[in-house]
């Protein structure tokens, strides 16, 4: 039976995070976007949240961007072609090229929505069978070195299962090992960002000393070709973030031999269902996934602890709980992290409700689509 939707709404929001976050392409604080809700005939809601940015750094879409794609492409249709699994919408919407951040808030929003419909939790829907997920933590450049060994401390006395830390030239090996001096046990990452080239060879071999899970996008944004070359040059496994848009970039990444980990982000790879093919295609090759983040309000969150309990997601993820970023999260109850793990959520859909007063006090504009 299709889908009955009534109506779609947009929720844009605002949010401030409660630490300023630095990468290798910039700091983030204010985070802006777009709750989208769907609902049906009978009352149901789904939700789903778009994790762009309000600046292109990260890939080229924008709050701004994501809310022209919706309005003018992506609802309109939805309006039009009844469906009856959320498996098809991705393909609906796949004669527009790119803007997969958009795709997947719209994509979100129907999966939550078909979940609840069917009285299961999103997680099951998926195809996911982990009862609790194992998460670790990314963080942002940091001023200072004290600054950066007390912060992993915390995080590491919270339960955190890994570390992740952002590099950047003049920013990588000599404060990687300070860090493994310092914490000579623990998991760590890097994460570049693609702030470097292949003329950085030569030190991106000296990590090999440092006993790295990965390094994660070392290389250009769009590469997979040179980061083949890299991967035969160093020990420590790479992982694409970035350069992987969809199961055809996972597929052409894996036969190349470009990486030996991939980051699913759903936002990234235009929705849940992209991404349960990504991770299937993976489990197949044995690339082992996980599942990164975008620095999420609470319903984004939400999606990634669903699309975390499949099995391939044998990684810890980026999907720290929601007091790491917030003051108030917009979900009830929030994201709970325990000695490094999440209890997957059992109730319909994402299992976790809207705080509706929190979701009015940090909106700043809604409109309403009848469909
Ligand atoms: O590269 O994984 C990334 C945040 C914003 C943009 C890109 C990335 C990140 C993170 C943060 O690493 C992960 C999180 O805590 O949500
Ligand atoms: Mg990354």
């Amino acid at each position: 039976m299709a889908i009955p939707f009534k109506k779609i709404i947009l929720h844009r929001l605002n949010m401030r995070m409660i630490f300023p976050f630095t990468t290798s392409f910039g700091t983030m604080q204010d985070k802006e976007f777009f709750i989208v809700e769907a609902v049906d005939t009978e009352g149901n809601r789904g939700f789903g949240e778009s994790v762009s940015f309000p600046i292109p750094w990260y890939t080229e879409e924008t709050v701004k961007s994501n809310k022209d794609i919706m309005e003018d492409f992506l609802i309109p249709i939805l309006r039009e072609n009844p469906i009856n699994h959320p498996d098809e919408v991705f393909p609906l919407f796949g004669r527009l090229r790119g803007n997969n951040m958009a795709k997947a808030a719209i994509e979100g929003a129907v999966w939550d929505l078909y979940a609840k419909r069917q009285g299961v939790s999103l997680a099951k829907a998926l195809g996911g069978e982990k009862t609790q997920i194992d998460v670790g933590i990314s963080i942002g450049i940091q001023p200072t070195i004290t600054e950066l060994l007390e912060k992993i401390e915390g995080f590491l006395d919270q339960g955190y299962k890994r570390i992740k830390l952002k590099i950047k030239p003049g920013h990588d090996v000599e404060m990687l090992r300070q860090v493994r001096a310092a914490f000579p046990d623990t998991k760590i990452m890097a994460d570049a960002n693609s702030a470097y080239t292949l003329r950085d060879i030569d030190l991106l071999k000296q990590l090999d000393d440092l006993d790295l899970m990965m390094i994660e996008q070392p290389l250009q944004h769009h590469d997979i070709i040179d980061h083949a070359k890299l991967q035969k040059e160093i020990q420590t496994p790479i992982c694409l973030d970035e350069s992987i848009h969809s199961l055809y970039d996972a597929q052409k990444a894996i036969e190349l031999g470009s990486c030996k980990i991939i980051n699913i982000k759903v936002g990234r790879v235009g929705g849940l269902s992209e991404s349960v093919k990504i991770h299937d295609y993976c489990e197949a090759h044995g690339i082992p996934v996980w599942c990164g983040g975008m620095l999420e309000a609470g319903v984004g969150r939400a999606h990634n602890v669903a699309i975390t309990t499949l099995s391939n997601f044998v990684m810890p993820g980026d999907t720290a709980g929601s007091s790491r970023y917030w003051e108030k999260d917009i979900i009830k109850p929030e994201v709970v992290v325990k000695n490094g793990s999440i209890q997957v959520p059992t109730g319909p859909g994402i299992g976790y409700e809207i705080d509706e007063e929190a979701l009015e006090e940090f909106r700043f504009e809604k409109v309403e689509y009848d469909m």
